[in-house]
């Protein structure tokens, strides 16, 4: 038999983390004939909830779960591990300033980072699901100097999946004749979707909506979606996060066509070397890689140039409070 994939989740206990790990464990995270074994990571006062969760999981009865742990040792939660879904983070909280935010979010990713370089297995792949994404994977890879900085990425897909659906509901198609969506930039509010180079029906997205509708509704509603959400929902993203985080994952291990994913920079179209910002790539052999050879009209390089500016901002800021 095949030996199983460990798959680490931390935040385990909470909200993604619930909508993520039944997934993970029937086979849509890698695929329907890997077998895995869940590593489920979480703060001392989570622990107890996460081993509830791990009860439920055990009650499924998944053919391909060869076992689960629950811990709070970040050496022992990564121990081995060939994915890691780093979900949990410090949130946001009323009057906390931005340095505030990275100060604690560099408290998680910088020794969740070093734990993984010390412990992970060599084909270690990271996604950073918790906000601010891009830079807490920035902060994570820096303190893994021994794997390579590509197997470090941030989650952008859940934007791109709201740009996809979003588009299809405009022009009234399904969201399988959308092709070559990109998401450009931070996981923030300055992301810029774009529809210069999407596709619906092999003619370019961007012709077939009114310049008003792109810049003035869809842009900000893709953008501000997350927000929308808590509002109608009073609690944010969950479902729909951990589908995204599958997709991910899915794609970069078993290869993919144009989608968007936040990988470090390796200065294509004017983004800093090193930056995490989001392309368009497709995955190849195990591998993202930047769609090369695009052409950025004045509009989207407005809006690339100025997402990027905040992701470059984030970084300094790490730089300065030491956490990189
Ligand atoms: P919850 O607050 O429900 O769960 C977070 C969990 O993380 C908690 O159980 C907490 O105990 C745990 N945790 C905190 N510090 C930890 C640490 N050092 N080690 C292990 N576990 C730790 O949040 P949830 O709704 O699940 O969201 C998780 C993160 O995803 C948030 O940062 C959120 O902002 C982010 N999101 C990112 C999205 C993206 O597209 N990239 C979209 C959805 C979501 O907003």
């Amino acid at each position: 038999a095949q030996t199983p994939v460990k798959v680490t989740v931390t935040g385990a206990a909470g909200q993604i983390g619930y909508a993520l790990l039944f997934r993970i464990a029937s086979g849509q995270l890698l695929g329907a004939d890997v077998p895995v074994k869940l590593s489920l990571l979480e703060i001392p006062q989570a622990v107890k909830a996460a081993e509830g969760t791990a009860m439920e999981l055990d009650d499924c009865a998944f053919p391909l779960l060869s076992g689960i742990e629950v811990t709070d040792d970040a050496g022992k939660a990564f121990d081995g591990a060939n994915v890691a879904l780093l979900v949990g983070a410090r949130p946001r909280t009323a009057g906390m300033e931005r340095g505030d935010l990275l100060q604690a979010n560099g408290g998680i990713f910088g020794p969740q980072g070093k734990a993984i370089n010390d412990n992970a297995a060599d084909d270690i792949r990271v996604l950073v699901v918790g906000n601010p994404a891009n830079t807490n994977a920035l902060i994570a890879q820096q303190h893994a100097p021994d794997v390579p900085a590509e197997r470090f990425t941030a989650m952008t897909r859940l934007d791109h999946n709201r740009a996809l659906s979003q588009l299809a509901a405009k022009l009234q198609v399904p969201v399988t004749e959308i092709m070559k969506m990109t998401i450009w930039g931070n996981h923030s509010a300055t992301q810029y979707p774009d529809l210069f180079h999407a596709e619906v029906g092999g003619k370019i997205a961007a012709e077939q909506v009114d310049e008003a509708w792109l810049r003035d509704t869809f842009i900000p509603t893709v953008a501000k979606r997350g927000a929308a959400i808590i509002e109608a929902r009073g609690a944010s993203s969950a479902a729909s996060a951990a589908n995204a985080a599958i997709d991910h994952v899915f794609d970069w291990v078993n290869g993919a066509e144009w989608t968007s994913a936040a990988i470090p920079s390796d200065g294509s179209y004017g983004v800093p070397e090193g930056l995490i910002s989001s392309f368009p790539v497709v995955s190849r052999g195990g591998k993202w890689e930047i769609i090369q050879g695009l052409e950025i009209d004045a509009f989207s390089r407005e809006r690339i140039d100025a997402s990027v500016r905040e992701l470059e901002e984030e970084r300094a800021a790490v730089r300065e409070l030491g956490l990189i």
